[in-house]
């Protein structure tokens, strides 16, 4: 029978997961998720239920996650830096029956609707009995829409496997490598790539809780003795690769690696070129979206080709199709179409909302991504962007125009504001909204961030806020954003 993680079923005693100074071989994460297991079934969780995780960086973090998988109940992780209406809004949409964080880590909020539990699980060397390769939901991910609150993407046992055997595939993942990364355990990049990507392959994880260009640069140097990959989002290379222009050993640190990875928002061709020129290799680049997982990578057979995301990976059927949903035939590296895909990793549709699953998930099973693309001769992917300027990436977050607007207007001293994406050199677009007063406010652009970064999530917060007697609008009352912020 396929099995999701066969090495928590050999429980050997290969190291599974380094966090901070912390770490764990694959039968004591086996014997810790089997704990979780236990505790599931003493607090009446059941089959089928979902649990959610604070998604701190920390070991019991990873056992919750796999004892829930391992029991049948789904994880729905949790942003440990979400704001309260987020968080109240997750918990309403998503019910679960209990709310896990590992001890000795902040529990942001408490919401008293759902039990909360503080634990620390212990590696006692134990075997996982296998995890059938099935239609089980195992992660609710949250993710933004152009508008309204957050949707929970269903993510099954298939999806995962699927898309981390066409990943091992084209990257050559292999149980001898170490994956390095410091991105949050809460979505498709750091959780099911980098998290449940290298239990599946029987690899390390090496997560560094805190990223800082230092600590990524530690890390590596930390892992010389092994064989190691990066994964990281475009603003972290950026970051990375402007400390390394003052820093020798941080060089030295980025040429170590098997494979430097970036994903989840376009590398530029400058980031492209500046790391190339200091590190004197290259980076592989791999485009995919929380509902599909990934689609498209430069295989690791294949030199890094800066612009594109390269061909779909196996298994990843690939059509590019006109505004009337056309087919498009060209290979010419210049019409452009949205990019639409199927494959065993689509997921299983946004939770409670059958209306935005018929959206974008046709009867054939094909999934409209919303991203605009190029293909070439060989069938290489370039993205250009999206088909919606709603839909903004920040840092490798996708965040909702219409979910910070409807923040932001429930502060008292707003009456109409328009948000958009603004090109950014560090986070591929920052987020600026053009805010309209109620007579007699008074202008406080930092009240405003914070409101947002509190009541949503930090990351979710304006970087510009720009006052404004009235929006652009055109005759139907419509605001017109392409006039703001250009
Ligand atoms: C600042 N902070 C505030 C604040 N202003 N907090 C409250 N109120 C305010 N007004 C605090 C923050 O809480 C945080 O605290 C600190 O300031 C910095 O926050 P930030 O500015 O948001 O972080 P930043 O340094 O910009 O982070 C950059 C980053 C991050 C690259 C590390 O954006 C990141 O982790 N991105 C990864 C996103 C990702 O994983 N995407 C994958 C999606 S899946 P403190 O305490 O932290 O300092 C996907 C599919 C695919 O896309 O293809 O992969
Ligand atoms: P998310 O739902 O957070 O997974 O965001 C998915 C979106 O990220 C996609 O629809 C793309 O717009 C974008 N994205 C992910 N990877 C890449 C990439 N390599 N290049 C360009 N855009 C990307």
């Amino acid at each position: 029978m396929p099995d999701l993680f066969p090495r928590l079923t050999r429980a050997d005693s290969r190291l599974a997961l380094i966090v901070a100074d912390e770490s764990w071989t694959y039968a004591e994460l086996a014997g810790a998720a089997l704990e979780h297991v236990a505790l599931l079934e003493r607090t009446g969780v059941e089959r089928g239920d979902r649990v959610a995780v604070w998604a701190q960086p920390n070991l019991s973090t990873a056992a919750a996650m796999i004892g829930n998988a391992a029991a049948g109940v789904a994880t729905v992780p949790l942003n440990p830096k979400l704001g309260l209406s987020e968080l109240r809004h997750i918990f309403n949409d998503s019910e679960p029956r209990l709310a896990f964080c590992a001890e000795g880590c902040d529990v942001p909020h408490e919401i008293t609707s759902v039990p909360s539990l503080h634990a620390a699980h212990a590696p006692n060397p134990a075997a996982l009995p296998p995890l059938a390769v099935d239609d089980t939901p195992t992660l609710i991910l949250y993710t933004s829409g152009t508008t309204g609150p957050p949707k929970g993407v269903v993510i099954t046992r298939r999806n995962i496997a699927a898309n981390l055997d066409a990943l091992t595939e084209a990257w050559e993942w292999t149980e001898r490598d170490t994956v390095v990364h410091s991105l949050p355990l809460i979505h498709a990049h750091g959780l099911v790539l980098g998290l449940l990507g290298s239990l599946r392959v029987g690899g390390a994880l090496h997560y560094v809780p805190r990223f800082t260009p230092a600590s990524i640069g530690q890390a590596l140097v930390d892992a010389r003795h092994e064989q190691t990959v990066l994964f990281a989002v475009p603003t972290m290379f950026h970051r990375i690769a402007e400390a390394a222009e003052h820093d020798s050993g941080l060089c030295e640190a980025l040429r170590q690696p098997r494979l430097l990875v970036s994903g989840s928002a376009g590398l530029s061709l400058r980031e492209h070129d500046h790391i190339q020129t200091l590190t004197g290799r290259g980076v592989h680049e791999r485009y995919g979206l929380t509902e599909t997982l990934i689609n498209c990578g430069v295989p690791a057979s294949h030199a890094p080709m800066p612009g594109y995301v390269g061909p779909p990976l196996p298994g990843v059927e690939l059509k590019l199709v006109d505004d009337r949903r056309r087919e498009i035939d060209a290979y010419d590296d210049q019409t452009i179409g949205e990019v639409v895909v199927r494959s065993a990793a689509v997921f299983a549709g946004y939770l409670n909302r059958d209306d935005a699953t018929a959206a974008v998930l046709d009867d054939e099973g094909w999934f409209y991504t919303g991203d605009l693309a190029t293909r070439t001769e060989s069938g290489a992917i370039r993205i250009l962007g999206r088909r919606s300027t709603d839909l903004i990436k920040t840092g490798g977050y996708r965040v909702g125009a219409g979910e910070i607007e409807a923040c932001l207007l429930e502060h008292p001293s707003v009456r109409e504001v328009a948000v958009v994406g603004i090109p950014d050199d560090d986070l591929g677009q920052r987020i600026a909204a053009f805010v309209v007063l109620r007579p007699g406010e008074h202008r406080d652009p930092a009240a405003l961030t914070s409101f947002v970064a509190e009541h949503l999530s930090p990351h979710k917060r304006p970087r510009d806020i720009h006052f404004t007697a009235e929006l652009p609008r055109n005759a139907m009352g419509k605001v017109q954003k392409k006039l703001l912020g250009s």
